[in-house]
Parts: structure tokens; sequence; C-alpha cells
């Protein structure tokens, strides 16, 4: 058997690009009947806070090729990475209030496998940095200046992060220096990205400039394995957006896989992470937070504080920007 060909051909049928009757043929000539029986079961997905079309269609793509959802999710957060356009994340998102671009991210296999980088600047894809901590080092979070200089020991090229935009956004705040949560605008753009593929592997990833014009040296919850991203692959998967603060006091991402584990949907599940926010929060629920979440069986959830929350969703039902529930009505 080729496990090349049989890997192709379960994601092209995924995918719906060839008809039934073709799908059938094909596997007459080359199903592995141990292999088939393992994977019939397994539809690969994708999911990811925002609408963030262009990183989910990346990682399809790559989920469809027959790669890994760790390639998956790390490929399609790149994407948001490198767009100036989106004032969150990675080059062009929005410094803190010295005007200093600081990037956190991390990522986790199916193995429980994971990295992070906290606080780093000058380098666009701190996804891929985080990567390298996970793969390449004994550690899982490296932050700073170290973080920095591992990337560059690694071959990552340094790059200004502040873009004219950001800077001139920036410049305008420091008349009155206010820091609030403006819900929805304050830079609730993190990308928290989820995917099972072919084979039943689930991987995440998590990126974010953080909140804009935070204390420099301010950290969140998007490179805090078990707060902004969880993978169990026995269970599932969940990741946050939001104000991170919150998310870190409830290790939001863990406790979500965790209620799955105990039997609730992705949905239920979601909805009691937002809950334990709230209940912290009863008379000052003025901020968002948003919750995205995935079972081994391909089903999804989400729930967040306020309306405004949107989230993708790329599988072989179609690709969708989905509107999910909000605790305060719109
Ligand atoms: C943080 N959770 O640093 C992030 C902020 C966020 O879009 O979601 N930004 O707290």
């Amino acid at each position: 058997m080729q496990r090349r060909k049989f890997l192709k051909k379960s994601t092209i049928a995924t995918a719906g690009l060839i008809s039934a009757p073709l799908i059938a043929s094909y596997k007459e000539e080359e199903e592995d009947p141990i292999l088939s029986s393992a994977n019939k079961n397994i539809k690969p997905i994708v999911i990811a806070t925002w609408n963030v079309e262009n990183a989910t269609a990346k990682a399809w793509e790559v989920l469809v090729n027959g790669g890994s959802s760790l390639d998956a999710v790390e490929q399609g957060v790149m994407i948001e990475e490198a767009d100036e356009n989106n004032q969150s994340v990675g080059k062009g998102g929005r410094p803190d209030r010295d005007g200093t671009v600081t990037l956190d991210a991390c990522i986790m296999d199916s193995e429980g496998n994971c990295g992070a980088v906290l606080c780093m600047e000058n380098i666009m894809h701190p996804i891929s940095v985080a990567r390298k901590v996970m793969e390449d080092t004994p550690h899982v979070m490296l932050a700073g200046k170290g973080a920095e200089k591992f990337a560059y020991e690694k071959g990552f090229k340094k790059t200004h992060l502040l873009t004219e935009k950001s800077k001139q956004e920036w410049l305008t705040w420091k008349k009155t220096s206010h820091y609030k949560h403006i819900v929805n605008i304050e830079n609730h753009d993190t990308i928290g990205m989820l995917a099972i593929d072919s084979k039943g592997a689930i991987s995440g990833a998590c990126t974010t400039s953080g909140m804009a014009y935070k204390i420099a040296g301010r950290v969140g919850d998007s490179p805090i394995i078990g707060a902004g991203l969880f993978i169990d692959n026995e269970v599932g998967g969940a990741t946050a957006t939001g104000v991170g603060e919150e998310v870190v006091r409830t290790v939001g991402s863990f406790l979500i896989v965790e209620l799955m584990r105990q039997g609730k949907s992705p949905q239920e599940a979601c909805e009691e992470g937002v809950r334990r926010i709230i209940a912290k929060n009863k008379d000052k629920l003025n901020f968002q937070i948003g919750f995205i979440a995935i079972n081994k069986k391909g089903e999804t959830g989400s729930y967040c504080i306020q309306p405004g929350f949107s989230y993708r969703t790329y599988s072989e039902a179609g690709h969708v920007n989905n509107i999910p529930e909000s605790y305060i009505k719109g």
C-alpha cells in the first residue's frame, strides 16, 4: 500500500472534489482495509477565531493535500501574521504604550508537544518561532530578547513590525493615553486556529500582538498553553480571543477541553467556559471573550460574552463564517 496515495485519495474525497462513482473505483484500486477502517470516520476540518477567510483557506489547502494539522495551523495563521491590515497579529500589529510591537504565540500538536514565544520583537512569524521552540529545544517558552535571539539563530529575518497606520493610531492614542477595553475594537483579532487532519491528529496555534497600548512587557493568554490554547488528542482542542487576563484567570482553553472530556459537547463546554469568566466579573462585563472548540469527532462549538465575535470553519461541508450566540444579547 502506498500510504501517500491513500492520503491523497481520502483528502480529495473529503474535499468533495470528485464524484461518488469515481471515489468508488479509486477505492477498489488502492484501498487498504486496515487504514481505511481506522480512518473512515475522520473528517478533516479547520476552525479559527474571527472571519479570517484567507487563513482558513490556506489551512484547508494543507489538509486536503494530505498535510498534517500542525502544518495546517502554522501555515494558516502565518497568513494573518503577514497581513499588515490585521492590526492584532504579526506585522502591522498595534504597539504597546511605548510604541513597540511585541508578539506572542503558541502552538501545540496531537502528541501534547508545545512551544511558545512571549513578548518578542522584530519577527513577523512568531508562530514559526514557537514551533522551533517546540521541535528544536527542550523548553516550552522563550520570552523577549532571548526569543528574538533564538529566532535569528534559526534563520528568521529582522522585520520592522510597526506600520505607518498603527504608528499614527498610537500617536493619536498617546494624546490621552487612556487605557480601556473597547469591546470588539480593542484588538480582538487574535487568531486561534484548531485543525484535524486525515489521520485524526488535532493541532492548534494561537498568535497575537496582544492588547493595544498595553504596558511594555505585558503578556496575555494567547501564548500560554492551557489559557489561550489547549489540545488533547484524546478529547479535542480549544482556543480563545479577548481580554487575556480573564482567560488566564480561568485557564480557559484547558477548562473547555476538560469539560469535553467529562462529556460536554464543544458548544456546552464553550458556554461553561464563558460562564466561569462571567461569574468572576458580575458587575463589570464590559469586555469581550470568545472561545472556539472542537472535539475528536470534528464537532465544533463557540460562545462569547458580547455580540460581534465570529469564527470561520472549513470542512467538507464548506467554508463558513459563523456567528455564535453571545451571553449578552445584541
Ligand atoms: C491578549 N487575547 O493578549 C489577547 C488579545 C486578543 O485580539 O484577543 N486580541 O490578551
